[in-house]
């Protein structure tokens, strides 16, 4: 477990706690970290991506991460930084990771929804949405997941202000949603797997979620997940449901898994962390190592298969 340099994994990060540490991790690791500004929140707040690469000469490929699209989700934050702590303490110490990233580079976004983190922190602990304020709306906050530009706001999505699935005014009305798009699209060519971390309910999810319909290489994505939750399961006794979004939860139109493999990235998808509702989005700091290394292995595993394609 990547337990030590100075981080105590026992407990949830502030945004604060979490930029910091983005800087002292770039800096312990300079040879293998690049911090990226892609964007800022809608309140101003700066969305950094990691940069992570083999020392080895440069790839082109990629993987991307990110966490934190939901306010309250906070196991996905953290496990964000648990991935990145892992990635660069064990790299040329394990296989695993080291020939993922002899391989490709990843790219690690640990909150994209900052503006709602804090607001969860400070005031309100089950905020979903990020704090956007629109003219002649009593309602604050769009739906980051209802965003993006995949059948935008059908079913599944609301176009209320008020309501927690809110689409926003229009595709990637949200700054953060624009971002990570913006950033997507011009590194389509190099991102091969596109990973969206979530909580809670113990699901791999992937396209489609805004149709019932099958994405093209369904069976070989289902492929993937049913070989992810069977390690889970049977490292640590734990289930994880999966399938294709639409049918394993809800429709839910405007999510990022689907916009990224409408994009092109055929390996994309959505993880729900634990727990599967004892605690909810309240998991307990102490079940933060546990939800962390199953998730991590189902990451690697999809990775490395991903890899051999
Ligand atoms: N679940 C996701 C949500 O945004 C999802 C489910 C996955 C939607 C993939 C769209 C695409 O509702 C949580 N817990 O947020
Ligand atoms: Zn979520």
């Amino acid at each position: 477990d990547p337990r030590s340099s100075g981080m105590n994994h026992d407990k949830f990060y502030s945004l604060d706690e979490i930029y910091n540490w983005v800087n002292k991790t770039s800096e312990e690791y300079p040879d293998m970290v690049k911090v990226i500004l892609i964007g800022s929140s809608f309140e101003k707040r700066p969305l950094y991506v990691l940069k992570l690469s083999g020392k080895r000469p440069a790839v082109d490929k990629a993987m991307w991460m990110d966490c934190g699209i939901h306010a309250r989700e906070w196991i996905s934050p953290a496990f964000c930084l648990w991935f990145v702590r892992y990635v660069l303490m064990f790299y040329k110490q394990y296989v695993d990771i080291t020939s993922i990233m002899d391989k490709m580079d990843i790219y690690v976004l640990p909150v994209m929804n900052p503006d709602g983190y804090v607001y969860t922190w400070t005031t309100n602990r089950m905020w979903r949405k990020n704090r956007s304020v629109r003219e002649h709306s009593p309602c604050v906050g769009a739906d980051l997941n209802r965003n993006f530009d995949a059948n935008w706001c059908s079913e599944g999505a609301s176009s209320y202000a008020c309501s927690e699935i809110y689409c926003g005014q229009h595709p990637e009305s949200e700054p953060e949603v624009e971002a990570v798009a913006n950033f997507l699209r011009s590194h389509k060519d190099s991102v091969r797997l596109y990973l969206s971390m979530h909580s809670y309910s113990q699901m791999l999810l992937f396209p489609y979620s805004y149709t019932h319909e099958q994405a093209r290489n369904h069976a070989e994505l289902l492929a993937l997940v049913q070989e992810a939750a069977a390690k889970i399961r049977q490292f640590y006794r734990n289930q994880y449901r999966f399938g294709a979004g639409a049918k394993t939860i809800y429709l839910a139109p405007g999510g990022s898994d689907d916009w990224a493999y409408n994009l092109g990235i055929k390996y994309s998808f959505t993880f729900e962390l634990q727990d599967r509702g004892r605690y909810g989005f309240l998991l307990p700091p102490t079940l933060i190592p546990n939800a962390c290394n199953e998730a991590l292995l189902a990451v690697k595993i999809i990775a490395l298969r991903v890899l051999e394609k």
